[in-house]
């Protein structure tokens, strides 16, 4: 098994630091020039959407770890409130809400609803912005982990992305079919570069510089499947990072809870391909995509690529965010 000493030297082989300004807050993404973006959108041909975000509710994913939870919705106005409030509220004197929200309702047609959100940005369909990981008190082109504060990440906040759209030429790589497994990519055989290789040569694809890589394990069919949110799953080995590197790859997506392999391959450093591709190549990695649809698709009419929409919502100094991206061919 690799040990720190071969994941320092990787980091040094894979590293982006200063590629771009010593400035630099999008990593990889600075792949995605004009024409990147115009190559992508002339991929659509036929008016196929797929959307890739899943479900965001109480039967979502989390379980896994403890400091992470489902959305927990809740409404904050709804219908019983409207006839309730419409009657009690504008003599609630000790109660300015209900006083208020009574005035709008009494002897007026309007109605409403409203509610909130509370979870974790993390919770499903998500980017990792590029402060989300480090290791020796640094993230991504040298900027101190301290940045990170209480208050929000000052550098790499996940909205300092938003100039790139997300969007670029999206290439999937269906791993499930490829092996021809039936569901999902059971646990304890990784996905090596050598793999990746032999998956763009039999699907007849190309990848390149921009392109954003979806990787397909099957979890997210699996988890539908039997709502087991610790199963085990293969994932790409830690060495991939090399292999995103030598393809100037943007960003990578898969339909799995990390991206990579659960199992680390490095003695002494957990998530490694996490550090290497977060921290030190600048590359954003996108967790729990629903890639099953557009797969069945691709393996219909043979084309693999389409253009990809993958905006992160815009909040400020998050290491993370929420999306439902979208494949058009
Ligand atoms: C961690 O790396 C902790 O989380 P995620 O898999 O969401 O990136």
């Amino acid at each position: 098994m690799a040990g720190v000493t071969d994941f320092r030297q990787a980091a040094r082989e894979v590293s982006n630091w200063g590629r771009w300004g010593a400035d630099d807050e999008l990593g990889t993404l600075n792949f995605i020039t004009e024409e990147k973006v115009a190559q992508g959108a002339s991929l659509v041909k036929h008016g196929k959407v797929f959307p890739l975000g899943v479900d965001f509710g109480s039967s979502g994913p989390q379980g896994a770890f403890g400091f992470r939870h489902n959305p927990i919705h809740v409404m904050t106005v709804d219908g019983g409130d409207s006839s309730t409030l419409a009657h009690y509220g504008p003599n609630w004197a000790r109660n300015p809400t209900a006083k208020q929200m009574g005035g709008y309702l009494v002897d007026n047609l309007f109605r409403f609803n409203d509610d909130m959100i509370i979870m974790p940005l993390q919770a499903a369909t998500q980017w990792d912005a590029l402060s989300h990981v480090y290791y020796d008190d640094l993230l991504y082109n040298g900027i101190p982990a301290g940045s990170v504060t209480s208050l929000g990440a000052y550098h790499l906040g996940i909205e300092k992305v938003d100039g790139k759209g997300i969007t670029s030429r999206g290439v999937l790589l269906d791993v499930v079919r490829h092996r021809g497994a039936e569901v999902f990519l059971e646990h304890g055989n990784p996905i090596t570069p050598e793999e990746l290789d032999d998956v763009v040569r039999a699907q007849n694809v190309t990848v390149g510089r921009g392109d954003i890589v979806l990787i397909r394990t099957g979890w997210w069919t699996r988890f539908l499947q039997t709502g087991n949110k610790t199963e085990l799953y293969s994932g790409l080995d830690w060495r991939c990072a090399h292999w995103l590197h030598d393809n100037d790859i943007a960003a990578v997506a898969s339909d799995n809870l990390q991206v990579e392999d659960p199992v680390s391959g490095v003695d002494g450093v957990f998530l490694p391909f996490h550090l290497l591709a977060i921290r030190d190549m600048g590359l954003m990695l996108g967790e729990y995509w629903d890639l099953a649809a557009l797969a069945d698709d691709c393996a219909a009419d043979g084309v693999y690529e389409f253009q990809l929409i993958a905006p992160p919502l815009r909040f400020v100094g998050a290491v993370g965010s929420p999306v439902n991206p979208i494949a058009i061919k």
